[in-house]
């Protein structure tokens, strides 16, 4: 350290630190550099010091002077700090990216099996000049019940466990269920259309029933409803094949025999010919349930201003969820409903 600093030891030393200063570039080598610059034990503090020893020009000339310099390379090694903290900042954030669409594989949603295959359906049937056809599921007595022949104190009204809405606030709502079956939407169409008419009407339905593996409260149901002149049963039992073969993408069999529903004269049970391989390997068949059928009940076409004299239709009402658990194999109802991931994405 010399004796006395001149103004030429400062150009030099400035000179020197400028050389030194532009080769710095981690914070380590920055740290050392301003402690010997400007730090308490640089040159500079022992010049500072001897100031006061010097003469009141000298004084004057080289106290700026120091002042300058010890300015310059504060702010010098300050800026120096931060680009460096933000070149290690930027350095670092590019090796800790993390790509949240590849650490995260999107999950797709997908329709669920009961939407698949009525949507299928909407399509086979208005592919055959059908109308999808709506309406409420909060239904009143008369539509659900009476107008379909099932009067009051009727016992078939018992065939299917039914939830009242007794609601005493809302009078619309007075003699009022959850409508049991789809057969609802036979009268209103009518009445809204009058004949022909041609629609299926696919929607929830609601009993009051002890849930097991193949019965629900609430289940799905289609509708079909043909009214127009000359229609006969074999009409009925070529629309539903159609439909059965192009759901099970092979010719399906179905057969027709008596059942009783109030609102079909005569009323039919539609079976379709079920093959399987059985715990053996053996290939079987049997015939299954499928659906309640029959010719429109004149009292029916009446109720909904419908003349039966000229006009003849077929109805049927199938249930939906029971025929995606035959398309799928699937054994128990409750699983269509539980919202469970695992069963879900199997469709
Ligand atoms: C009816 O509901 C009639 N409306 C069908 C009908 C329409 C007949 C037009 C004549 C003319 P049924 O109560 O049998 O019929 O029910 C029809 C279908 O709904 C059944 O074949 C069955 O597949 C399904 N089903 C009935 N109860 C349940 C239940 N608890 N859970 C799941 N599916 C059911």
């Amino acid at each position: 350290m010399p004796e006395n600093v001149t103004p030429q030891q400062l150009a030099e030393t400035h000179e020197q630190a400028l050389r030194e200063f532009n080769s710095i570039n981690d914070l380590e080598s920055l740290k050392t550099f301003a402690s010997e610059t400007v730090g308490k034990k640089s040159n500079l503090g022992n010049w500072f010091a001897q100031l006061k020893t010097l003469d009141v020009e000298t004084k004057k000339e080289l106290g700026p002077k120091l002042q300058a310099f010890k300015n310059y390379w504060e702010q010098a090694c300050m800026t120096a700090q931060q680009e460096i903290e933000t070149a290690i900042l930027n350095e670092k954030l590019k090796s800790d990216f993390i790509d949240v669409s590849q650490s995260y594989p999107a999950r797709k949603g997908a329709m669920h099996p009961l939407s698949q295959v009525q949507r299928h359906i909407e399509k086979i049937f208005t592919g055959m000049g059908f109308e999808i056809a709506d309406g409420p599921e909060v239904e009143t007595e008369w539509h659900n019940f009476d107008a379909l022949n099932v009067p009051e104190n009727h016992p078939a009204r018992d065939m299917q466990d039914t939830f009242f809405v007794n609601s005493t606030k809302d009078e619309s709502l007075k003699n009022s269920v959850l409508r049991t079956q789809t057969s609802n939407i036979q009268i209103r169409k009518m009445l809204e259309k009058g004949a022909p008419v041609r629609i299926i009407a696919p929607g929830r339905v609601y009993r009051n029933e002890d849930v097991d593996a193949t019965h629900d409260a609430m289940f799905y149901q289609v509708e079909g409803l043909v009214v127009d002149e000359n229609i006969s049963v074999s009409h009925l039992k070529g629309t539903l094949e159609t439909m059965l073969s192009a759901v099970f993408a092979k010719t399906m069999k179905v057969r027709i025999r008596p059942g009783y529903f109030p609102f079909v004269e005569p009323g039919l049970e539609v079976d379709i010919w079920w093959e399987y391989t059985d715990k053996n390997g053996n290939e079987k068949g049997r015939w299954l349930e499928f659906c309640g059928a029959g010719m429109v009940h004149p009292n029916v076409l009446r109720n909904s201003n419908v003349d039966p004299e000229k006009y003849s239709g077929f109805a049927f009402g199938f249930g939906l969820t029971r025929l995606v658990m035959m398309k799928y194999g699937i054994e128990d109802i409750r699983l269509l409903a539980s919202n469970k991931r695992e069963f879900l994405q199997q469709f």
